[in-house]
C-alpha cells in the first residue's frame, strides 16, 4: 500500500498545514467545499443591490455555491491567511494633511495579488514532493481574491477567525490585516471546526464608518463604501459623496482601523508586502498629474494598478478642489 492511501484524512491536513507554515503563510485551515448559508447570504445581497456595478461579483452566482462548481475534482478547500500588518501609520491614528492622500494599507507594498499567488504556487509544489500526500500539482486550482469563490466564508468555516460587523474575517488574536488565499484540492482532508464570532456587543466599526456604509452588522454595502468609489468604481467621481470621502485616494482602513482585535497586530513576516514610504502619505498634485505611462511607472508592481491615472487623479483633483472650497489648502511642506 502506498504512503498516500496509508495517511488518513487528519495526518494529511496536519501535513498541508506544516508546509503551509514553512511556506511563509501565517494561517491555515480546511473547510468542505459547499457553504449554502454563506451562498443565500451572498445571493440576497447581490438581489438588495449591495453589489453595487461590480458586474463580475453579479454574474454567474451559482459557481459561488460550491467551489466544485469552479474545480469539479475538488474534496476540501485549503484556506490561507498572509498578513500585511505595518507599523506605518493609519488613517485616524496620524491624520493626513489636506494636501495628502491616503493609500489603504494593503495597497502599499508589492501587489498581493503577485506575491501570494507566489507562495501558492510554492505550496503545491511541496505537496506534489511529498509522497505521503500523494497527488499532482496540476489537480488543484489556486486563487487569491479573484476566484469565483466566497474566501471569507471558507476562511470563517475552515476555523481561520469569524467574519466581523465590519464583514471582514478576523483572527483572534491577529486581527484583520491580512490577505486570504484558496487551494481548492482533490486531497481528502479533516475539515477544521469554525471559529465563533466575537465581536460581542462592540460596534465601532459600524459607528466610525464615515458614509454609513453597513446597512445591518455584517452586512455592506458597497455603492457606500469608500473602498469601492476609489477600488472598483468605474466612475468614482460620479459614485462618490466628495463630502464623507476624506482624504481617501485608494481603499478606506477605517472600519479596521477601529476594531479592538487589531490593537496587538504584528508586523507581517513579507518585507515585500510592507508599505513603500512614498505610499503613505503621496502628495495630492503628484497624483493629479500622472499619465497612464507615469501612472504605471509611479506604481510598479502595485495594487494600486486596480485603478488607472485617470481614475486615481480625478479622486485626488476632487479632494483637492473640495479642500480649497472649504479653504482648507494648506501650504507645500
Ligand atoms: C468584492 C470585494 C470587495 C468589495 C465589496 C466588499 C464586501 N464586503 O462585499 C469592496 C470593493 C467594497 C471591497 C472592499 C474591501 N476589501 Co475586498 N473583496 C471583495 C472580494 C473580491 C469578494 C467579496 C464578496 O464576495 N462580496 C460579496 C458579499 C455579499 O460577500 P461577503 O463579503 O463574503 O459577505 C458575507 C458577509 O456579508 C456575511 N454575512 C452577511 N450577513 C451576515 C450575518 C451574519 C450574522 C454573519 C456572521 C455573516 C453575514 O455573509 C456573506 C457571505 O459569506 C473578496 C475576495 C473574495 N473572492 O472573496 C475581497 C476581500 C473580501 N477584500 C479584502 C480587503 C482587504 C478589502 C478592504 C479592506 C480593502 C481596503 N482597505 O480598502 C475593503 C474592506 C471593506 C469592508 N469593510 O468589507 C480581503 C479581506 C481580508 C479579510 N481579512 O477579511 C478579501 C478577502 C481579499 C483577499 N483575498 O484578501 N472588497
Ligand atoms: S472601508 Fe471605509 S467606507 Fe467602506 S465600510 Fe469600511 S469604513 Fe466604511
Ligand atoms: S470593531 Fe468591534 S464590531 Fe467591528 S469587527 Fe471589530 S470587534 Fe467586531
Amino acid at each position: 500500500m502506498s504512503a498516500a492511501a496509508d495517511a488518513d484524512p487528519a495526518e494529511r491536513a496536519a501535513r498541508v498545514k506544516a508546509h503551509a507554515r514553512q511556506c511563509g503563510f501565517d494561517l491555515v485551515g480546511v473547510a468542505p467545499p459547499e457553504l449554502p448559508d454563506a451562498w443565500e447570504r451572498y445571493r440576497d445581497a447581490m438581489a438588495a443591490g449591495y453589489g453595487a456595478d461590480m458586474d463580475w461579483l453579479q454574474a454567474d452566482p451559482d459557481m459561488r455555491r460550491d467551489v466544485r462548481r469552479v474545480h469539479p475534482s475538488a474534496r476540501s478547500v485549503i484556506v490561507l491567511g498572509v498578513s500585511y500588518a505595518d507599523e506605518a501609520p493609519g488613517y485616524l491614528a496620524s491624520p493626513p494633511a489636506d494636501d495628502e492622500g491616503y493609500i489603504a494599507r494593503y495597497a502599499r507594498g508589492k501587489d498581493y495579488h503577485a506575491h501570494v499567488r507566489q507562495m501558492l504556487v510554492r505550496l503545491v509544489r511541496r505537496f506534489a514532493e511529498d509522497p505521503a500526500l500523494g497527488f499532482r500539482s496540476t489537480e488543484h486550482r489556486v486563487f487569491v481574491d479573484t476566484g469565483p469563490v466566497l474566501e471569507k466564508a471558507y476562511a470563517q468555516r475552515a476555523g481561520l477567525g469569524w467574519i466581523g460587523k465590519n464583514s471582514l474575517l478576523i483572527h483572534r488574536p491577529r486581527g484583520s490585516w491580512f490577505f486570504l488565499a484558496v487551494v481548492l484540492t482533490p486531497l481528502e482532508l479533516a475539515f477544521d471546526a469554525p471559529e465563533v464570532d466575537h465581536c460581542g456587543s462592540c460596534r465601532r466599526c459600524l459607528d466610525a464608518c464615515p458614509t454609513a456604509a453597513f446597512p445591518a452588522p455584517y452586512v455592506l454595502d458597497a455603492r457606500r463604501c469608500i473602498a469601492h468609489w476609489t477600488i472598483e468604481s468605474a466612475d468614482p467621481v460620479a459614485a462618490m459623496d466628495p463630502e464623507l470621502l476624506g482624504q481617501h485616494v485608494f481603499g478606506c482602513d477605517i472600519c479596521q482601523e477601529v476594531c479592538p482585535w487589531n490593537r496587538r497586530a504584528e508586523p507581517t513576516a513579507q518585507v515585500p508586502l510592507r508599505a513603500r514610504p512614498d505610499n503613505v502619505r503621496p502628495k495630492l498634485v503628484e497624483l493629479e498629474g500622472l499619465d497612464e505611462a507615469a501612472f504605471k511607472a509611479r506604481f510598479p508592481k502595485s495594487a494600486v494598478r486596480r485603478t488607472d491615472g485617470r481614475r486615481l487623479g480625478a479622486v485626488a483633483r476632487t479632494i483637492r478642489q473640495r479642500n480649497a472650497r472649504a479653504g482648507r489648502t494648506v501650504a507645500e511642506r
